[in-house]
């Protein structure tokens, strides 16, 4: 039966780190090709519909760590901590995969893009999980800890302000709409990418009530993924709405 080497979680951690990285330099100057920033006349048939591509794309995500957590023999019975941070990560891609995509009116997304997407997803599901279930040890109190009880507050805050923040951008449509408008209430009175600034809060607030390599990896992957794409977000409306609000800032309320 599988067991912990904690040099595989090394390695992985680390790879996860350098794709931050990559991403970081490929995605400053010019954005990822999908949704607001795709090329137009792309052709069609490289592209999936958006709730296919969400389900199909984020899935391993919730399934894999899912899997990792009910297959475990013998099972995990202690501590509680591991088993209920798994959950948070299964819940958030609970929602990322079952709710999300059923109610999106997004643009069809690049087959190109979730071929990646799926195998990120794969990757990162099974670093967390396997992490969590095979490897982490917490105290018995760990959920006294100040770490694991401020990490719970910022990961539910930040998954309310992303669930909040994706339903205002939805909103914006009827169905079958594809325009873009300026999106109003909730954090975005002061950011162009609230749903961003959910996601990333979310992931840091797991970082640090896991207090664990890979799940910091992953919110600095998050950061490098979506940051710049709240940067590129907000030039896009900047450019396209000269009646833009000229207080809201990209990502961070009041500061950048
Ligand atoms: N999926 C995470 N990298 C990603 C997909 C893309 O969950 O090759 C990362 C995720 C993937 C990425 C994933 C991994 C890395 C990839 C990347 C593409 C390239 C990159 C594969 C897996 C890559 C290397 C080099 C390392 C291999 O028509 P539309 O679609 O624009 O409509 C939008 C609508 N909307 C508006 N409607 C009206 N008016 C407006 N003004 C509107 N503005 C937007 O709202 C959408 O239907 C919807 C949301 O749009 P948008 O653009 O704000 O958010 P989106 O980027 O689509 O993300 C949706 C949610 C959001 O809550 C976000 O926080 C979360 O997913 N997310 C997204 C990306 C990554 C991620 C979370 C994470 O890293 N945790």
């Amino acid at each position: 039966s599988m067991q912990c080497f904690p040099s595989l979680v090394l390695a992985l951690s680390s790879l996860l780190g350098a794709l931050a990285l990559l991403q970081l330099s490929l995605y400053l100057r010019v954005p990822s090709r999908y949704g607001k920033h795709e090329e137009r006349l792309c052709r069609p048939q490289g592209r999936l519909p958006a709730r296919c591509a969400w389900f199909v794309q984020e899935l391993p995500s919730f399934l894999v760590p899912a899997l990792l957590l009910a297959l475990r023999s013998p099972p995990r019975l202690e501590p509680l901590g591991c088993r209920l941070l798994c959950c948070l990560f299964c819940w958030h891609y609970f929602y990322r995969t079952f709710i999300y995509p059923f109610f999106t009116r997004g643009r069809p997304f690049p087959l190109q893009l979730l071929f990646f997407g799926t195998l990120f997803c794969i990757y990162n599901g099974f670093l967390q999980g396997y992490y969590l279930i095979y490897c982490a040890e917490y105290p018995n109190d760990w959920c006294t800890d100040i770490r694991f009880t401020s990490g719970l507050l910022l990961f539910l805050l930040g998954m309310g302000i992303n669930i909040h923040s994706d339903l205002l951008l939805r909103q914006l449509r009827k169905p079958g709409e594809v325009t873009y408008k300026i999106p109003q209430g909730g954090l975005f009175t002061y950011v162009s990418g609230a749903n961003y600034f959910g996601e990333i809060v979310e992931w840091f607030g797991f970082a640090i009530a896991t207090w664990s390599l890979p799940a910091f990896a992953f919110a600095f992957f998050t950061l490098c993924c979506i940051g710049p794409r709240a940067y590129h977000h907000h030039r896009y409306y900047l450019k396209t709405f000269t009646d833009y609000p000229k207080s809201r800032k990209a990502l961070i309320p009041f500061v950048f």
